[in-house]
């Protein structure tokens, strides 16, 4: 995996690269902070997992302060406004669910469309970081399993009673996906990261998760490109 980077000749130092990687950091901080909130949330929401969901909180805080070196190791300063922004939409929606008590949709946001989403970018990016982000990342993504687990093993145990507000949720949020993949298109390709196979990879990484969860291959394939066509 290594050697992927050294062949692509990639130009860590170089402004184009900082500059690409100065979003893409902040959106990744960012990302973090809002799992770590978000964990917070859940734990308030399910107090018989509270010890649990505030491990995962935790974890995420360490994974925000991983991401916030790799920037600093490049030189690069995040471009935090840029990255509230790209997480408002899906932010929102989960304030406006957490208000309203409805766990499935948090979970739903949070443990399987933005770990999917972690997963899928932070796998795509190993074997294109520096040597530095790339010993960070593959620490993260390890535990974003776990925290995808959660999540799957939660909605699995209450699969019959969620089924009609996942649907829901996920008709709301994934569309949102697939514009935020749209929106760091560009500055993931000049990471060398591709946007076809970054989909690729939140597209199985999704799927999977629904398919433990209970819904059969027609569901999935229905709910996990629900919006896809308009990108
Ligand atoms: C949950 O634990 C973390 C949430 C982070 C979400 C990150 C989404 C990243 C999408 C941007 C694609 C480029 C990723 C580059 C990796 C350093
Ligand atoms: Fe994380
Ligand atoms: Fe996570």
């Amino acid at each position: 995996m290594q050697q992927v980077a050294a062949d692509l000749e990639i130009d860590f130092k170089s402004e184009t690269y900082k500059d690409a990687y100065s979003r893409i950091n902040a959106i990744v901080i960012e990302g973090e902070q809002e799992a770590h909130e978000n964990y917070i949330t859940l734990a308030e929401l399910l107090p018989e997992h509270k010890d649990e969901l505030i491990r995962l909180s935790k974890m995420e805080n360490r994974h925000k302060k991983g991401f916030e070196a790799c920037g600093r190791n490049l030189e690069v300063a995040p471009d935090m406004q840029f990255a509230k922004e790209f997480f408002a939409g899906l932010h929102g929606n989960f304030q406006v669910a957490a208000a309203e008590g409805k766990v499935v949709t948090c979970l739903l946001i949070q443990a399987l469309i933005i770990e999917c989403f972690a997963i899928a970018a932070y796998n795509i990016y190993i074997p294109v970081a520096d040597d530095f982000a790339r010993k960070i990342t593959e620490g993260v993504v390890k535990e974003e399993y776990s925290h995808l687990n959660f999540g799957e093993v939660w909605l699995k145990e209450h699969f019959a009673d969620s089924k009609a507000e996942l649907e829901a949720a996920n008709r709301q949020n994934l569309p949102l996906v697939w514009k935020m993949l749209n929106q760091v298109e560009a500055d993931a390709a000049t990471l060398a990261m591709e946007k076809d196979a970054l989909v690729e990879d939140f597209m199985i990484q999704y799927g999977e998760a629904l398919s433990n969860i209970g819904f059969t291959t027609r569901d999935i394939m229905r709910l996990s490109a629900y919006g896809l066509a308009t990108i």
